[in-house]
């Protein structure tokens, strides 16, 4: 296919990629404005590469008519927490949009990948207006934690490195190090929890002694 092609197909999901963007980052900037704690502490996007969408048709055997319908991810934002409870917080604020409407999830915080792979993923339907007129696409918004984000990111690369041929001692290392991720998101949980716990006790005895 000739790239004047790719281009206007993949026009529309760079427009998409680059509203969600500034969507997710704005809930950030209203959690300042109002002083609130945000779940959201990151957020990225991405247009799935040409090379990256043929491997993948080619891979799933996906004729080219039905690219846009079968791939779900062409369009990709990935949401970056800070604490493992904020994830369900931020598919909630997803879920009550009226400008995304979800088709389906894969919840790999419940069902770990054999990878050791943590992240809870939603395919959202979303419309955006071209000069063409409105055209509502498919994107997969990933949702994980500084931690997941940390290990995911080196063993995708390490992935690519070993072109889907990991040796298994390296496979085996990577496993361990998913269980070690998700142990420290666990102890962050809880010291953010304690933290909480005492803050709220003397905030409740501050009140008290106001109170008499
Ligand atoms: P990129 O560069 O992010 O586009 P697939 O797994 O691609 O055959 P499906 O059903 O779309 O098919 O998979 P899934 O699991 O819903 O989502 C795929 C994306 O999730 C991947 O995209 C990764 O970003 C991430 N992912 C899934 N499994 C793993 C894993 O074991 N390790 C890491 N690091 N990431 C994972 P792409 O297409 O691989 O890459």
């Amino acid at each position: 296919m000739e790239i004047q092609l790719w281009r206007s197909i993949l026009c529309p999901y760079e427009l998409a990629v680059r509203e969600l963007e500034v969507k997710f980052n704005h809930i950030i900037d209203e959690c300042k404005e109002n002083d609130v704690y945000c779940p959201i502490e990151q957020v990225e996007g991405r247009v799935k590469s040409v090379s990256s969408i043929l491997e993948k048709m080619q891979r799933k055997h996906i004729p080219m008519e039905r690219m846009e319908e079968e791939l779900e991810d062409i369009a990709g934002v990935r949401i970056i927490c800070q604490f493992e409870e904020d994830i369900e917080t931020v598919a909630s604020l997803i879920q009550k949009r009226s400008d995304m409407v979800i088709k389906s999830e894969k919840n790999y915080l419940k069902h770990i990948k054999q990878s050791g792979y943590r992240s809870y993923h939603l395919i959202i339907y979303y419309t955006v207006d071209t000069i063409k007129g409105p055209k509502k696409l498919q994107a997969e918004i990933q949702i994980r934690t500084m931690a997941m984000n940390f290990w995911a990111t080196i063993e995708h690369s390490l992935q690519y490195k070993y072109k889907g041929d990991m040796p298994g001692h390296v496979a085996e290392r990577l496993s361990k190090a998913a269980d070690a991720i998700n142990a420290l998101d666990h102890e962050m949980s809880s010291v953010r929890n304690e933290i909480m716990d005492a803050q709220n006790s003397s905030q409740m005895q501050s009140n008290l002694v106001k109170d008499i």
